[in-house]
């Protein structure tokens, strides 16, 4: 098993210039919104903040191949880009940030980065780690006996892989070849605590033990995660079944904006991880490809900044729910 990097360019990949640029941006796009909830955390204004910085380019790579809508999403709290990506907009993610009532994902009930939308079949996460990976084997399941081509992406962190959860969700779609595809976006910590402690061998090669094709790739890499998710959703809409992408990545803040990380990794580690910062990668790419400069770096950021801008401002402004909604949509009603 080879870690793989982009070895082959977005053309070989039936990647167009314009699918590269909406990438970017669609990256550049979580980065910024992530920054600026991490503000209004500092600011008193928002409770809790979970980041997707660092892991912008797994996610992108991975969700570009999906049909909003049609297929299916498991997301976990770190998985702001493959929400946007697919349709949520930085204004919905700060009406659920502040617990807003036009919220989409919960109207202000869960916790910040439990996406949930059932137009874009993003089906929301529960609070114990691991718990959606059989969920999204049963939805696989789904499509499988009613014929349908959809495909389910189920994503989490490594630290999901050792619950129990995961094993069986692994296990039953590899006996029924279901159309699901797993993507561990690891970023070497569990909260505190190190991969070393938390994985024993390799988790992509576990899937040579359910049956089915485990592949490991560069997970600041948008494209090489692109390429291995390519092939896992041609697999699984073909009726081959699932398949294991380990995305090799870091998270560049905290586990949360409650988490104090000095206490257990150095400066020096997350200074080496930024130099590899999967949106500087990615511009790079867009650079020698001649798709990209400064000055039109520097326009889309000023134009996702005035949009970050009007999404905070709308939802600061956004009215809170009434205490009586606060039962409504818990319990079967009549
Ligand atoms: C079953 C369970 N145990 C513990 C927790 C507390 N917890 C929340 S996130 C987290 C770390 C998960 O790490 P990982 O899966 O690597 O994802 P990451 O946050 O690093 O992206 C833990 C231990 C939980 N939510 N559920
Ligand atoms: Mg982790």
């Amino acid at each position: 098993m080879d870690l793989k990097g982009t070895q082959v360019g977005h053309e070989a990949l039936g990647l167009e210039d314009a699918d590269l640029l909406r990438m970017y941006r669609c990256m550049l796009l979580a980065r910024r919104v992530d920054e600026r909830m991490w503000i209004l955390n500092r600011q008193g204004k928002a409770a809790f903040v979970i980041s997707c910085q660092g892991h912008e380019a797994a996610q992108v790579g991975a969700a570009y191949n999906l049909r909003p809508g049609y297929d299916y999403v498991y997301p976990y709290y770190r998985d702001a880009g493959i929400a946007l990506l697919l349709g949520q907009t930085p204004r919905d993610q700060f009406l659920s940030l502040l617990a807003k009532k036009e919220d989409p994902n919960s109207a202000g009930r869960q916790m910040p980065g439990h996406y949930s939308s059932r137009e874009l079949n993003i089906v929301t996460a529960s609070a114990p780690v691991g718990v959606q990976y059989p969920q999204a084997a049963g939805t696989a399941l789904a499509f499988k006996m009613r014929g349908e081509d959809g495909v389910v992406l189920a994503c989490g962190g490594e630290a999901s892989t050792s619950g129990g959860d995961w094993h069986e969700a692994m296990n039953f779609a590899g006996i029924h070849d279901l159309p699901v595809v797993f993507l561990v976006e690891n970023n070497i910590y569990a909260i505190s605590v190190p991969e070393k402690m938390q994985v024993a061998g390799s988790i992509a090669k576990r899937a040579e033990g359910y049956g089915f094709p485990g592949v490991e790739v560069d997970g600041n890499d948008v494209l090489a995660v692109y390429e291995a998710a390519k092939e896992a959703f041609e697999r699984a809409r073909g009726g081959e079944g699932p398949t294991l992408i380990e995305a090799k990545t870091y998270r560049l803040t905290a586990h949360s904006s409650d988490d104090d990380d000095r206490r257990y990794r150095e400066r020096e580690e997350i200074e080496g991880w930024r130099q590899k910062d999967p949106i500087l990668r990615f511009e790079q790419y867009l650079e020698e490809a001649g798709l990209l400069d400064e000055e039109k770096k520097e326009e889309m950021d000023a134009r996702i900044k005035s949009e970050v801008d009007e999404a905070v401002e709308y939802a600061e402004a956004a009215p809170y729910a009434d205490p009586e909604e606060a039962l409504e949509r818990v319990y079967a009603e009549g």
